[in-house]
């Protein structure tokens, strides 16, 4: 015992000292990291497999344990798990015929069952009637189908006697437990999954946030792994430093892994940290019949937003209990594949902007070409994006005949006819006069910039909470939202422009679509609210122009709704 002390006391020691060089000086490993960081993102697009006996249930994987399925059931689920038809090389070639170039496949979930032979728990695929190593199969198919394989592991785990949280969902607790045993069983576990199946692309954890895991279990352990193969690349769910769901890290605490993880959304534009979005391709991480899939549009600008923010895209499939792919499901992923077989190159290898994503579209750019990719231009009115300084030498459209381009001073014109207009996204390539990765990023308005607000104010605000207050809707950043409380049928959001202001147009994105059925914009004149225009439904890109008025405090006074009404924009224009 007291030899097991010292040896534990020394190991804390080492890596205290490590953690100091590691924070303080040079960064252990960082050209590796740097490198191995550099050559993931230029891959941009991955699979995300969320895999396991609770297929059979339906059910969502880790949380409907001890919810929809009694634990007791749940854990004997694996006795049963047969999947027959499960063919590595056939998932592999999915993922590459999507254009995917690299894999995620959790090798253990926050239900604790693990995919793959491991020494350290019967709670494993050998215990099941299928008894074959999934991850060594894929991992083997990953290599010999140049896919990059990579590891999903939960950090929490609700099954394991020393993880001290149980069921449903962390709120149980479990009478014996020891969490110094269970991070040595992480440490044991993790380094087994690099022996056997590596070496990896990512390491991506995930349940870090529960409170048995510090800051210092997430040091100890990034430090580990990146000494058993220094070109790993961790995700910023090792530590403690992850900003909920969408997934930045919090600056103050220097050790957030090496990237981070906005999940169910798409990130915000950043190139000075690496992001991955994670999404499901369905509603469930698990497969679940009939679940509502993406349509092609949705799952390709997704892809292109993301790409467009300098983010990479992981998006997720949940394979059936018979071990196949959802057949609907890979006929999805093989039509973005077949997009990306024509417009691959402004994908891969790129990196995001100068012209910052919205609903207008994304852009790409590499070496002296910027990539353009339009999803909507203004309804009566050619498209302006602001200007960069850069000139302009060539311009190709690489979907439509005819799209006319003109540079002037105040930002880049362009006029794409209503029947040149892509489904998808209508791509041009512009060719700079200098590198295109060095022009300062810009953000893009389609009608020019918003009229300023000085104050907001609303009828109604979600739950009261800050995160959703009516200056959301105000702040010209699509990912943030006004939002009131569930069962509001009827709200009202102002703007206050501090002064009277001419207005002639308005741009409005509401988040939850369809949500809205009746809604007029209002001005204030006198003490009377006087409508500049009705509508029913809004949408997530609503445009209007009127006849102008002057006045300084506007209103969109939504009058009907099924649901309560979330509003990403509320946007006024003078012209
Ligand atoms: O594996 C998939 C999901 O099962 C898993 N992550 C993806 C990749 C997942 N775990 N939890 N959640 C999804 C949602 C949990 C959200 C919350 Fe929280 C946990 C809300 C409060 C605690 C995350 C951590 C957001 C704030 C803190």
């Amino acid at each position: 015992m007291q030899k097991f002390i010292q040896l534990m006391s020394l190991r804390r020691a080492v890596a205290a000292a490590l953690l100091f060089v590691f924070t303080l000086s040079i960064p252990l490993g960082a050209s590796e990291t740097e490198s191995a960081l550099a050559d993931w993102q230029a891959k941009r697009f991955g699979m995300f497999i969320h895999w396991g006996p609770v297929s059979a249930k339906v059910t969502e994987i880790g949380w409907s344990r001890g919810a929809q399925v009694p634990a007791s059931e749940y854990d004997q689920l694996y006795k049963t798990f047969d999947p027959v038809r499960f063919d590595a090389d056939e998932w592999v070639a999915v993922a590459r015929e999507a254009g995917m170039k690299y894999l995620v496949i959790t090798s253990k979930h926050h239900d604790g069952f693990c995919l793959f032979d491991t020494a350290y728990s019967d709670y494993d695929i050998m215990g099941s009637p299928f008894k074959r190593d999934i991850l060594a199969e894929l991992s083997a198919a990953c290599r010999s189908g140049g896919v990059e394989f990579s590891v999903y592991y939960s950090i929490l785990d609700w099954y394991h006697p020393d993880y001290p949280l149980d069921s449903p969902g962390g709120r149980g607790k479990k009478a014996a437990h020891n969490m110094a045993r269970y991070f040595e069983y992480v440490k044991n576990q993790t380094s087994e999954i690099i022996e056997k199946y590596g070496p990896l692309g990512l390491y991506w954890f995930d349940g870090e946030w529960e409170k048995p895991w510090t800051k210092e279990h997430g040091d100890a352990l990034y430090l580990f792994l990146k000494e058993i193969q220094p070109s790993l690349v961790i995700n910023n769910r090792v530590g403690k430093a992850r900003h909920g769901m969408a997934g930045t890290s919090k600056q103050s605490n220097l050790n957030a892994g090496d990237y981070d993880t906005p999940e169910q959304r798409i990130g915000g534009f950043s190139r000075e940290r690496p992001w991955e979005t994670c999404m499901t391709i369905c509603k469930q991480w698990a497969w679940k019949p009939e679940d509502r899939m993406k349509s092609l549009e949705e799952c390709l600008r997704t892809l292109i937003h993301v790409v467009g923010g300098d983010g990479n895209f992981l998006f997720n499939v949940g394979p059936m209990p018979d071990g196949r792919i959802e057949p609907r499901q890979v006929e999805r992923l093989r039509e973005m594949g077949r997009w990306l077989d024509t417009f691959g190159d402004c994908v891969y290898g790129t990196r995001g902007g100068p012209f910052m994503p919205g609903k207008w579209g994304a852009s790409t750019c590499k070496e002296e070409k910027i990539n353009l990719f339009v999803f909507r231009a203004p309804h009566d009115a050619p498209l302006l994006l602001p200007a960069i300084d850069a000139k302009i030498v060539a311009t190709k459209a690489l979907t439509a005949e005819t799209v006319r381009v003109e540079q002037r001073d105040d930002g880049i014109l362009l006029d794409i006819p209503a029947q040149n207009r892509d489904a998808i996204a209508t791509v041009i390539e512009l060719t700079v006069d200098r590198e295109a990765f060095a022009i300062e990023p810009v953000p893009v308005h389609r009608r020019g910039k918003p009229i300023a607000v000085k104050k907001t104010s609303a009828s109604n605000v979600f739950q009261g909470r800050k995160e959703y207050d009516p200056s959301r809707a105000a702040d010209d950043n699509e990912q943030t939202r006004w939002a009131t409380d569930s069962g509001t049928k009827s709200a009202w959001i102002e703007l206050d422009l501090g002064s009277a202001q001419r207005v002639s147009a308005a741009w409005i994105s509401e988040s939850y679509a369809g949500r809205v059925q009746a809604f007029t914009i209002d001005y204030l004149s006198g003490d009377q609210w006087l409508p500049c225009c009705k509508g029913t439904t809004l949408g997530d890109d609503f445009e209007v122009v009127f006849d102008a008025v002057n006045a300084r405090r506007f209103r969109l006074n939504i009058t009907s709704a099924t649901e309560g009404p979330t509003i990403a924009e509320f946007q006024l224009f003078g012209r």
